[in-house]
């Protein structure tokens, strides 16, 4: 609730958009929580913050997620997974209980992406997915530079990238989805990430009067880009099953009642669990595109602000979570997530896998967005026994 309270909107929500001062005084927050842990606290390149419990001995076992925001974000979206991971240690030191590996806690950098894209941007960094130069020069959608930004709030750190492979890593999250409230079920131990594919879709027409200027002789950028709008809805209808489409954001200049816009510039996201359709919707999708320019005589430039394959968590990770689950929670079930996650990055790196518990009526990424405190204990209990659990195992299976 306290890291509720910085960058509090209407509505009970948060909005902590990645490196803004919200941003930064959340961090600030909860970097003060770890030093109060005697944890110990370092911030790489890329502002991704690592607290780690120094005990046992070996490579750590980590936890973690995010505490930027959508900005019309909930409480709970990443926020609960860095805080259960401080909750954990804080319950093991006052239980005088050592784990026999050390534990690490991190807050990743801009794993929204809504502000600088792609997604899960600090955690990618991290594993190694993508060079630092090249994520410090994005620019984002207000025009601001990830290396200037990290700058100004002065979480440029100075550990290098990619960091550490943890020994495995799980991370707690809330489902931002129906299944588990739908099925009743409080626990979900998720198998995976469905694959994310986000374009931006640049449509130049001509801007024009719009009194004046005959229907047959327009070049009309809005109207294009509601075609590709209804085009997406239509394919996901027609593909059913786990494919999703949605354009979050369509920016048309000059923007004015009379005018024929002169440009539509918007964002296509397309997610499927199966790479193989999440293509072919791509491809479609692209052939639609390019036959529009073509029928609306309008120039039409795409460019891909994130591009990540459906990813499998680690058989023997997702069967601890399941059976921990099975015997400390009343209910629990496998599935797939189709929210982006910083675990989907560390599973290139580690065994990993993540703890799902339910979103009430499957609202996130809206202030609404509530889980119950019931429910964010017994996540967070079932995250313990796992990180104690997988401490104590030695070697993974492969
Ligand atoms: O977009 C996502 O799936 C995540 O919220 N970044
Ligand atoms: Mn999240
Ligand atoms: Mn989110």
């Amino acid at each position: 609730m306290d890291l509720a309270s910085i960058g509090a909107i209407d509505g009970g929500g948060c909005a902590r958009l990645a490196l803004t001062d919200e941003d930064a005084a959340g961090r600030d927050l909860v970097v003060g929580w770890m030093h109060e842990l005697g944890l110990t606290v370092t911030t790489d390149v890329i502002g991704n913050v690592i607290g780690t419990w120094d005990v046992g001995k070996g490579s750590p076992v980590m936890t973690g997620s995010h505490i930027d925001t959508v900005r019309t974000g909930g409480k709970y979206d990443g926020n609960l997974g860095v805080l259960a991971g401080l909750e954990i240690i804080e319950t093991l030191q006052e239980s005088s209980f050592v784990p026999t590996r050390p534990i690490s806690v991190g807050i990743f950098t801009n794993e929204e992406g809504s502000r600088f894209a792609p997604d899960m941007l600090g955690s990618l960094v991290y594993v190694g997915g993508l060079a630092i130069e090249e994520a410090l020069d994005i620019v984002g959608i207000d025009g601001a530079r990830v290396g200037d930004e990290l700058e100004r709030i002065g979480y440029n750190g100075a550990t290098p990238c990619p960091g550490f492979a943890p020994h495995a890593f799980v991370e707690l999250h809330i489902e931002q989805g129906p299944v588990l409230e739908k099925t009743n079920v409080i626990i979900g131990a998720v198998t995976g990430v469905q694959g994310i594919s986000w374009q931006e879709v640049t449509i130049i027409g001509q801007s024009n009067h719009a009194g004046t200027t005959p229907m047959s002789m327009r070049k009309d950028p809005s109207y294009v880009a509601a075609k590709i709008a209804v085009f997406l809805r239509d394919l996901a209808d027609r593909y059913g099953g786990h494919q999703v489409c949605t354009v979050g954001k369509v920016d048309i200049f000059p923007n004015l009642i009379n005018v024929i816009p002169a440009k539509a510039v918007m964002t296509l996201d397309v997610r499927n669990t199966d790479e193989g359709i999440l293509k072919k919707a791509e491809k479609e999708i692209t052939d639609f595109i390019s036959s529009l320019s073509q029928s609306e005589s309008v120039e039409i430039s795409t460019r891909y602000l994130a591009r990540f394959e459906p990813v499998v968590f680690h058989p023997q990770v997702i069967d601890i979570v399941e059976k921990v689950s099975v015997s400390h929670a009343p209910s629990v079930v496998r599935m797939p997530s189709g929210a982006g996650h910083d675990a989907q990055m560390f599973a290139r790196v580690c065994p990993s896998a993540m703890v799902f518990v339910p979103s009430v009526e499957g609202i996130s990424h809206n202030p609404a967005e509530f889980t119950a405190p019931e429910d964010l204990v017994m996540g967070t209990n079932i995250l313990l026994q796992v990180l104690i659990e997988l401490s104590q195992i030695e070697v993974f299976d492969s």
